[in-house]
C-alpha cells in the first residue's frame, strides 16, 4: 500500500506517492491525519485524508484543516459533508463513519482546484483538537510483502473460478490496465518506451490490444494485423503484462458479419500463442443492433475454435448493446443470466463511459456480478464518444465499484489521440517521453494514478 505518513508537520505536497515508513507511533494526541494528493492536473487535483482518532471514542466529528494558499478551494468532497470558509475547510463525518472508536480511521477525499500553487493542508483539527499524533499503517511494509514480480509472473495462467478471474493459485484476482486504440491508427504509441512506461511506471497488469476489424483494420490485411497483434503479446508477455487479444468489432455490429475472419483470426493467434500463460481473447467488442441469441451463436462457434488450439485461455464475451449486458438496449442482464454462453472459463463484457453511462448501469454490474464472470474489457472516463471532459466524480465512482467487486478492466485509451479519452495529450507518441506528468491528459493522470497503486496478488 501506498501512503504518505505523517509528513503534514512540514507541509510536504506529494504527487504519486512513494512508500515510506512512518515515525515511531507516538502518545495518543486525538488524532492523526494523512493528507495524500492522488493525482493533479493543470489548475485541479484529488486528495485524500485518513483520519485517525487517537483519543477518547467519537459519535460525531468534524476535521478541520487550512488550505495555505487563497486560490486553493474544495470543489467536491466524499465520505463526510465538506464546507469551506475563507481558507478553512471542514468535513464532518456522515452516516456510515460518524462514530470513530479509539484507533479507528476513515478515509475522506475531494477534488479541489487551485491557482498558484497547491501545497498541502496545515492545522488539521479533530473536534476542535490539533491532529499532532502519528501512526503506522499496518498494512504498510514491512508487513506487507513486497510484490514479488510482474503480474504474468505472479499469477500466471488464469482461468474463471465462480464469477472471478483466478490466479495459478486459484484465488480471485483484479487486473487494472490499458487498452490500445485502434492499432490501424497508432501505431506509433505501441513501441518499447512506451510499453515500459505502462509496465513500470503505471505498474499496469495488462494490456488489451485493440485490433478494430473493419475502418481499415483486419478485414484490410489479415496477415499483418496477425503479426501486428502477435508483436503486442509479446511485448507485454516480455514485460510480465497479460494481454488481452481484442477482436474489435463495432460496424457493423453483428459480430456474425464477421464469423469467417473471426475463426480465422482466432485459430491463428490462438494456436501460436496456445504456450502463453498472459494471453485472454475478447471475440467481439460491442454487439450492437442484434439480439443476445446472436452474440451467443457467434460465441458458441468461435470459443471452440479457441479451445481448439489453446485449451485453458479464459475468454471475453461481448454482450448485446455496445457490451452493457444489455442495457443501453434497454434489456439487462436477465437475457444472459437465464440464457448463458454454451462455454467453460468465459467472461462477458461489460463496458461504460462514465460521463454517458452512471447509475443505472452501475447498478446493473452490482446485480449482475454476483451471477455472472464479468470484465470491464473497455471503459472511458469521458462520454460514449470518446470525447467530452473527463467525468470525475463518475470515473471514480465506478474504479471504486470495481475494485470492490475484484472486476478487472482496461482503460480507454492508451494512446495521444485529439480526445478525452486519450491518456496521453496529443503528439506525445512522436516523441520518447512516455514517463512525466507533462504529457498525461486528465484522464491518464486519473487512470495512472488508479492502476499504479499496489496489487497484492494473492499467492498462496
Ligand atoms: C472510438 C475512438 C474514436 C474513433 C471511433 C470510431 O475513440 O477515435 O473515431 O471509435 O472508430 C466504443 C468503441 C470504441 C470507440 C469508443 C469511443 O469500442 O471503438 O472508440 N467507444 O467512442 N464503445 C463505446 C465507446
Amino acid at each position: 500500500m501506498k501512503r504518505l505518513l505523517a509528513l503534514l508537520a512540514t507541509g510536504a505536497s506529494v504527487v504519486g506517492l512513494t512508500v515510506l515508513a512512518g515515525p515511531p507511533a507516538q502518545a495518543a494526541t486525538g488524532c492523526s491525519a494523512e493528507y495524500t494528493i492522488t493525482s493533479q492536473w493543470a489548475g485541479g487535483f484529488q486528495a485524500g485524508v485518513k483520519v485517525t482518532n487517537l483519543g477518547d471514542p467519537v459519535s460525531d466529528w468534524t476535521l478541520g484543516f487550512t488550505m495555505p494558499d487563497t486560490g486553493q478551494k474544495v470543489v467536491q468532497g466524499w465520505n463526510a459533508t465538506w464546507s469551506q470558509s475563507g481558507s478553512a475547510v471542514t468535513a464532518t463525518g456522515v452516516d456510515w463513519n460518524r462514530t470513530l472508536a479509539t484507533g479507528a480511521s476513515t478515509d475522506l477525499g475531494f477534488v479541489g482546484s487551485f491557482t498558484g500553487s497547491n501545497p498541502a493542508p496545515t492545522s488539521f483539527s479533530l473536534n476542535g483538537v490539533a491532529c499532532t499524533g502519528s501512526v503506522t499503517d499496518p498494512t504498510d511494509p514491512p508487513t506487507d510483502p513486497p510484490a514479488t514480480g510482474a503480474p504474468a509472473d505472479v499469477n500466471g495462467q488464469l482461468h474463471v473460478c465462480g464469477v472471478h478471474l483466478c490466479n495459478q493459485y486459484d484465488r480471485p484476482i483484479q487486473l487494472r490496465g490499458m487498452s490500445t486504440h485502434g492499432i490501424q491508427w497508432f501505431g506509433s504509441c505501441y513501441g518499447d518506451a512506451s510499453l515500459d512506461a505502462l509496465a513500470d511506471d503505471w505498474k499496469s497488469d495488462l494490456l488489451r490490444v485493440a485490433m478494430y476489424v473493419q475502418e481499415d483494420g483486419y478485414e484490410t490485411d489479415p496477415d499483418g494485423f496477425t503479426r501486428q497483434v502477435n508483436r503486442l503479446v509479446d511485448m507485454a508477455e516480455a514485460r510480465g503484462m497479460y494481454a488481452l487479444i481484442d477482436f474489435h468489432t463495432l460496424t457493423p455490429g453483428d459480430p456474425n458479419y464477421n464469423l469467417d475472419r473471426a475463426k480465422t483470426f482466432f485459430s491463428s493467434v490462438a494456436a501460436r500463442n496456445a504456450d502463453k500463460k498472459n494471453v485472454i481473447y475478447e471475440i467481439a467488442n460491442e454487439p450492437n443492433g442484434v439480439s443476445w441469441a446472436a452474440v451467443k451463436n457467434y460465441a458458441e462457434q468461435v470459443i471452440p475454435v479457441i479451445r481448439a488450439a489453446d485449451p485453458d485461455a479464459v475468454v471475453i464475451v461481448g454482450t448485446r448493446g455496445w457490451s452493457s449486458l444489455g442495457v443501453s438496449d434497454g434489456s439487462n442482464e436477465s437475457e444472459v443470466v437465464n440464457n448463458p454462453v454454451n462455454a467453460a472459463n468465459i467472461m462477458y463484457a461489460f463496458h461504460f463511459y462514465a460521463a454517458s453511462h452512471k447509475d443505472n448501469y452501475r447498478a446493473t454490474v452490482s446485480r449482475a456480478a454476483s451471477q455472472l464472470p464479468l470484465f470491464a474489457s473497455e471503459f472511458g472516463t469521458v462520454s460514449a464518444t470518446g470525447g467530452g471532459a473527463v467525468d470525475r466524480a463518475s470515473s471514480i465512482a465506478w474504479l471504486d465499484l470495481l475494485d470492490q467487486l475484484k472486476i478487472s478492466y482496461a482503460n480507454w485509451t492508451f494512446s495521444d489521440a485529439d480526445e478525452g479519452s486519450a491518456a496521453f495529450k496529443p503528439g506525445t507518441c512522436n516523441g520518447s517521453d512516455f514517463s512525466s506528468s507533462a504529457v498525461l491528459t486528465e484522464s491518464g493522470a486519473l487512470l495512472k494514478s488508479r492502476i499504479s497503486t499496489a496489487d497484492n496478488f494473492p499467492t498462496s
